[in-house]
Formats: structure tokens, sequence, C-alpha cells
């Protein structure tokens, strides 16, 4: 994925204090030159940067019971859908196949800054990856999710409109919201745990998408082969408020250092 001719890796060494952050932005700055990642999508990058700077750039112990509920509920789904947009799509595409495939999720690209050539363009990422359908591509099948404005509203009829679990991963507005009021649960990863999406999810990650979905293929490995009520255990020991409130005090306790 990472387009050698604008891949500054190279200028990184390895034993440079932030060479796992530096490899990180080379990723997205890679993304952004093959055209799956916007330019807002590097701005969008930079204030999650702040937020695991807060966090201590770690997973923290909230953020892994969130995974492990999510991986729950995602195995406990009829038609689990995983929303991608182009910053997943260049951060770790090959997780998030991994992911689809041991949960029996379904890929759709879904795009605030849409263009049919981005469409096309983080398909072809997830199919070189290992997906073999992807969702979301071309306007046909398109219906639009009530409420909603941006073009976040233009879902696939096969995917997310159909969906009863949508994990949207790295979301911007009231997409969710909308979701939740069309009766779907909703899981998210985002650093900010203040914001509206981590706010409205029914379960909110609050962890670098780079950490936290290889977390997520694990656990889910790990908990397929459970039964159903154990799965329901799980969740219903979940509490995603307590899980917010929790991680805003690690960031608040470091803040006071
Ligand atoms: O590819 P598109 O067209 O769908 O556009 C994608 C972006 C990300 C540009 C769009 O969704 C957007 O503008 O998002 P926002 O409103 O900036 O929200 C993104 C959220 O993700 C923010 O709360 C960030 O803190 C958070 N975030 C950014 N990078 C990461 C992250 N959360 C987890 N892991 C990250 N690496």
């Amino acid at each position: 994925m990472i387009d050698n001719h604008n891949n500054n890796n190279n200028n990184i060494p390895s034993n440079h204090p932030r060479a796992k952050s530096l490899a990180i932005r080379e990723l997205l700055v890679s993304g952004f030159t093959s055209g799956l990642v916007v330019s807002e999508g590097l701005i969008a990058h930079g204030r999650g940067e702040a937020f695991d700077y807060l966090l201590g750039e770690k997973t923290s112990t909230y953020a892994f019971d969130a995974i492990k509920a999510a991986a729950s509920l995602l195995l406990l789904a009829e038609r689990p859908v995983i929303s991608v947009n182009g910053n997943t799509a260049a951060l770790c595409p090959k997780d998030v196949v991994e992911l689809a495939n041991e949960t029996g999720s379904l890929l759709e690209v879904n795009l605030f800054y849409r263009t049919n050539n981005r469409e096309i363009l983080i398909a072809e990422i997830l199919k070189k990856n290992g997906a073999s359908i992807v969702l979301g591509v071309g306007q046909k099948k398109f219906v639009k999710i009530p409420e909603l404005t941006s073009n976040r509203r233009h879902v696939d009829s096969e995917g997310i409109f159909l969906a009863d679990v949508v994990f949207v991963p790295l979301e911007d507005g009231d997409r969710t919201q909308a979701l939740i009021n069309m009766n779907k649960k909703v899981i998210t990863i985002d650093l900010n745990p203040l914001s509206r999406t981590s706010q409205t999810a029914t379960i909110s990650i609050i962890d670098n998408i780079v950490r936290s979905i290889p977390e997520l293929v694990k656990t889910a490995k790990q908990l397929k082969h459970m039964n159903k009520n154990s799965l329901l255990n799980i969740l219903s020991n979940f509490n995603n408020q307590y899980n917010l409130d929790n991680s805003l005090r690690i960031i608040r306790g470091r803040s006071e250092l």
C-alpha cells in the first residue's frame, strides 16, 4: 500500500523515541498521496494523536473491556457490517478484512467526502488484502439514512441499511445517532471519549485503531467458540458510560501530572 516514491519511512530512525507514531503518520501520508485519504483525514488524525498522547498511547483496561464487548456483539449479530472510510483503509486494511472474516461481517465503503474514485480505491485495497465482496461502491444500490444530511447518509441497501450491528471506526458527526434511531447497535473506535460518536454509540472503544483492530481480531478468534449465553453475559456486564467516564479519568489524571 505504501507508495515508495512518497514514503518517508526511511527517514525515521528505528530508535527515534516517536518512531511508531511517525510510521503511522507515514501510512496516512501515503494514503493521501494515493487518493485513499482526504486532506481532512490528516487533520482528523492529528486530533486523534493528541488524545492518544493523553491516553498514554496504550490500550487501557477500559478499552480492552470495550473490545471484548464489541467482539461479542459482532459475533452475536445476524447482519453485522463494518463501515470503512479512507483513514481506516490506509491504517489497517488487512486487520479490517480479517475482522470481517472472523466475525462474519460484511465490509462497506462509507465516506464523508465521497467520490466514486475513492470508493473504488478503498474497495481495491480491501480486496488486495483478501476481501471478496465490498459493498458501498457505485450509486446503484444506495439508499438514504433518514435524518442525515451528510454524504454518510448514502448506504448500501444490502449492507448498512439492513444491518443489525454497524461498526463505524473513526466516525464523524451524527450518523451514529441516526443509526441508533433505526434500531441498530453501533460500535465505534474513537480516541476522543467526548466526541458525539463516542457519546452515542452502543460500545465505544477509546483507543487507537492501529492497536484496537488487531486486538479485536485476536479477541473474536478467542470468543467465537463460546456459546451464545456466555457472549450475552459479556455484553450485559459492559457499561459504556462507565467505560467513557473512566477513559476521561485517565486523560484527566495524565494532564494533572
Ligand atoms: O474518508 P472519509 O471521507 O470518510 O473522511 C474520514 C474523516 C476521518 C476525515 C472524517 O470522518 C472526519 O472528518 O472525521 P472527524 O470528525 O475528524 O472524526 C474522526 C474521529 O476519529 C475524531 O474524534 C478523532 O479523534 C478520531 N481519530 C482520529 N484518528 C484516530 C482516531 N480514533 C482512533 N484511532 C485513530 N488513529
